[in-house]
């Protein structure tokens, strides 16, 4: 299997994580890729470097002015000689329209919706170089009738149109979808396997006939990101009928997982689509420190068998998963499965 990856995925690193009260060390680190590396080195898997891509083309699911936001944002904050990361802290109410501020402060709540997700000195380049392995993966995969990986950094499935939050930036999943479309798929489907609900995902292709977005997560009722994943949520307009939620309770282990992805499965194949996005999150395991689910190691290859019965070009993208040391093992079991 070919893995897409450019280095410049570790850039972003900032230094705290603002989790529960106290600042911690963030759980989405630059160590994670390493893990995940040191699994992938064998015959099994092929590194390859991501295509260039013109930053325009990320427009083909973020607001142009969000883009330069992230762009432009780090060089601003530290311009005024603020030191450290850039934690938002505040957002603006649901009760009046909201005006874009001046102010970066003001900007930093504009463009975020949790003070979890931060900006630091490279984030702008590994955004780039994580966006352009999603599309890659999508290009290879399409051209190979395959399944490629794109181990992008940080996750993207939280990533709104524009607004970053649960530790994403660029839809990494929503631009490998469009760069299916635009190589001619004319329909995409979106299978989330991360333990939380991909809300960016889900908004971003709320409204449209052509992608179908399915998600199997924890309820949101008890686990972020809390405000939507609802299994009511079916999508709107020409997007009625092209959302799927799948909520699963604390402790889901595999007999309780596999009926859901079961059901998944099926509502793709009804969609009949092209290709298939996958984005992957190893923090469905037993040990991870931030879910409650309970997948073992070899769970997750038999997920990535199952998922195989689809039968398309499939691009995957790597999202959560914060249990470092084996997190890579999970990795290497759920590719070797397809
Ligand atoms: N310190 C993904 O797995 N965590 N995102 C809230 C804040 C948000 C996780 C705690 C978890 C988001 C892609
Ligand atoms: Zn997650």
């Amino acid at each position: 299997m070919h893995v897409v990856h450019d280095d410049a995925v570790k850039k972003h690193a900032p230094e705290v994580e603002l989790h529960r009260g106290q600042t911690l060390s963030p759980f989405e680190c630059p160590a994670r890729v390493e893990s995940i590396l040191n699994e992938l080195r064998t015959d099994a898997f092929t590194l390859v470097a991501p295509d260039q891509f013109e930053t325009s083309i990320l427009n083909r699911v973020h607001a142009a002015d969000y883009i330069t936001f992230l762009e432009t944002a780090y060089k601003e904050w530290s311009d005024l000689g603020v030191d450290g990361a850039m934690v938002p802290h505040v957002w603006p109410s649901r009760v009046m329209k909201a005006e874009v501020p001046d102010s970066i402060f003001g900007r930093l709540g504009y463009y975020s919706y949790d003070a979890g997700t931060t900006i630091a000195a490279g984030t702008w380049e590994t955004l780039l170089a994580s966006a352009a392995c999603a599309m890659t993966a999508a290009t290879k995969a399409w051209h190979a009738k395959d399944t490629t990986f794109a181990l992008c950094r940080p996750p993207g499935h939280h990533a709104e149109r524009a607004a970053f939050g649960g530790y994403c930036f660029l839809n990494t999943a929503a631009l490998a979808v469009e760069q299916f479309l635009h190589l001619g798929a004319k329909r995409v489907a979106v299978l989330d396997v991360d333990y939380h609900h991909g809300n960016g995902t889900q908004s971003i292709f709320y409204d449209r006939a052509d992608v179908l977005t399915v998600s199997i997560h924890a309820n949101p009722k008890i686990a972020y990101p809390y405000f939507c994943g609802y299994e009511h949520e079916t999508g709107t307009g020409d997007g009625t009928g092209t959302n799927r939620n799948i909520c699963l309770p604390d402790g889901t282990a595999w007999n309780t997982y596999e009926p859901a992805i079961n059901i998944a499965l099926e509502a793709i194949s009804n969609f009949a689509p092209c290709a298939v996005v996958v984005p992957f999150g190893a923090d469905t395991f037993c040990e991870d420190p931030i879910s409650t689910f309970g997948l073992t190691t070899d769970d997750f290859t038999n997920l990535g068998s199952t998922i195989t019965e689809l039968n398309l070009p499939c691009a995957i993208t790597m999202e959560g998963g914060y249990a470092i040391d084996e997190l890579g093992r999970n990795v290497a079991a759920f590719l070797g499965g397809f």
